[in-house]
């Protein structure tokens, strides 16, 4: 089904390569909607001289991972797709997670940069050699080295397990959001579903159908807003496709309309209030039993947390067989789940939907920087810091794609990475035209940088709106979340800033 890879052109033939490390200009690690996304801007550019090292066996990274049911965007379709590859064929307002993988998978054969990636390819650890200045990369299919090494792993690819005693004891079934064991029949079972937040109540909607029981145990109530999702009627179809210009105006309609939460996400949280009533009248219309609604009653301000949007999961979790659990789990034994009041719920199946690792990704661990210390140990002294998303002082020729401070809430990240894409891009292009070969963002720029960010980040409803979020790291800083409008981070990205950076030789 897949091309295969072409041996004359990547060099890897897909048997580990032996001792003898192949030499790239730029390598790219993963082939998500950013590493795909690079990897057809390098191209188009003209460049050669780059591989895509993916460990899975296709592009679409999250969307290609995330296969449970009911998987689906929460960004409207119209504004999910490349600004150079528009989707013209949604079907429907909200894509779901199967129709997204299919458009990524169709614009890297549009491109035809499949020749250019090297799947099932696990990239086990990265290191600059500053003697020689360049990166060595061992990974699962050889060692690689590289001039210019571009980490596009992916903010949500790291599925984090919860630390409850006994999980591991659990005898039936049991896997993670993000790793869906599709040979499990669900049907006629006793289900637990830990977690509430954005892949849980797609979940529970579409499991809760066919399951005897369900159990979803909840620690904190998310805020749901409406999800106007529909499925396109044949003239708008038609329209999208075949109207000059129709597809752009609704992409930019819906991009403006969007903007304009950053008002009240960043700038004056009490704004948000405006919301907190549209989700309280849905709750109060969608929840009738006062005990369900007080349990589902969110204590914080709507938008310090993701803001969720289902028109299902309410209604599921009012059904006979569904139970929403608020008291805290105890622990796991092989056949249940026991509560903090002792109660235990026999279950045959255990869905974990607790998130991922984002501010402490395992992957940081095996990146290692110029003075020898990994991503991890860096981002453990002083918090997870970058300059603009793109680079990390003491990690030299390495950019970050989706990297620190550069995750939304409210509107597509695939701006964000077109952005991204941008200042990478001319990094690479300003590199070959100037002769520099390394480059290094100064510590002072990024110190700079990080200050200007977290004062702009102090008055937000991420970190006033009173709840705890892997928005913020162990230190308290939102290290996550862009503060501002998306076309200010355009603006500051269009061009690689040389004079930020140092470059030694
Ligand atoms: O993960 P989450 P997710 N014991 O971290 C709970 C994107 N996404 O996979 O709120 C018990 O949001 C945790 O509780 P609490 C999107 O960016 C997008 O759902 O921390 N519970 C929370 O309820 C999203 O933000 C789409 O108190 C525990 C849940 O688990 C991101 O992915 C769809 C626990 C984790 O929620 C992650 O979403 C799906 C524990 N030990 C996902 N640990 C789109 O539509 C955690 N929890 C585009």
């Amino acid at each position: 089904m897949y091309m295969s890879l072409a041996v004359p052109d990547n060099g890897v033939d897909g048997a580990a390569g032996g001792d003898a490390a192949r030499h790239v200009g730029t390598i790219i690690i993963g082939s998500g909607f950013a590493g795909l996304g690079l990897a057809i801007r390098l191209s188009k550019d003209g460049h050669r001289d780059y591989l895509v090292l993916e460990r899975g066996s296709e592009v679409g990274g999250t969307w290609r991972d995330n296969t449970y049911p009911g998987a689906a965007c929460d960004v409207p379709s119209q504004l999910y797709s490349y600004s150079f590859a528009l989707n013209r064929d949604w079907t429907r307002s909200f894509s779901r997670g199967p129709e997204i993988q299919r458009y990524i998978q169709s614009v890297a054969d549009r491109y035809k940069v499949r020749e250019k990636h090297v799947f099932g390819c696990d990239v086990t650890s990265a290191r600059w050699n500053d003697d020689l200045g360049r990166w060595e990369l061992e990974t699962t299919k050889g060692p690689f080295t590289a001039d210019v090494a571009v980490f596009a792993v992916g903010a949500l690819c790291e599925p984090a397990l919860p630390d409850i005693a006994g999980i591991d004891s659990f005898a039936g079934e049991v896997f993670h959001s993000a790793q869906w064991n599709h040979d499990v029949d669900l049907a006629g079972k006793r289900v637990a579903v830990i977690g509430t937040g954005a892949s849980a109540i797609q979940i529970v909607p579409e499991i809760a159908k066919k399951v005897a029981h369900l159990d979803v145990y909840q620690r904190t109530a998310p805020w749901l807003l409406p999800r106007v999702d529909r499925e396109y009627t044949a003239l708008e179809k038609f329209a999208f496709k075949h109207v000059p210009g129709y597809s752009e105006l609704a992409r930019f309609g819906i991009y403006a309309a969007r903007e304009t939460q950053v008002v009240g996400l960043a700038k004056y949280p009490a704004l948000m209030k405006g919301m907190e009533l549209l989700a309280k009248a849905k709750l109060r219309w969608e929840v009738r039993d006062p005990r369900l609604r007080s349990k589902v009653t969110p204590n914080f301000r709507i938008g310090c947390k993701r803001m969720l949007i289902s028109n299902d999961y309410y209604p599921a979790l009012g059904r006979d067989n569904v139970d929403l659990v608020t008291d805290a789990i105890d622990k796991i034994r092989p056949d249940g789940v026991v509560t903090a009041d002792g109660v235990e719920r026999p279950i045959d199946a255990l869905v974990i939907a607790t998130g991922f690792h984002v501010t402490d990704s395992p992957m940081f661990a095996g990146i290692r920087g110029r003075d020898g210390r990994t991503l991890a140990e860096v981002f453990d002294d002083v918090g997870q810091q970058g300059y603009k998303g793109s680079a990390v002082a003491n990690f030299p020729n390495a950019f970050f794609l989706v990297g620190p401070n550069t995750g939304l809430g409210h509107t597509s990240m695939i701006y964000m990475i077109e952005s991204q894409l941008n200042y990478v891009a001319d990094a690479i292009h300003t590199m070959r035209r100037t002769g520099v070969r390394v480059v290094e963002v100064r510590e002072q720029a990024q110190a700079a940088y990080n200050t200007a960010l977290q004062r702009r980040l102090h008055g937000t409803v991420w970190s006033t709106g009173g709840c705890a979020s892997w928005y913020l790291d162990k230190h308290g800083n939102n290290t996550t979340l862009w503060p501002g409008f998306t076309f200010q981070f355009r603006n500051m990205t269009r061009r690689f800033d040389l004079d930020a950076y140092e470059t030694p030789e």
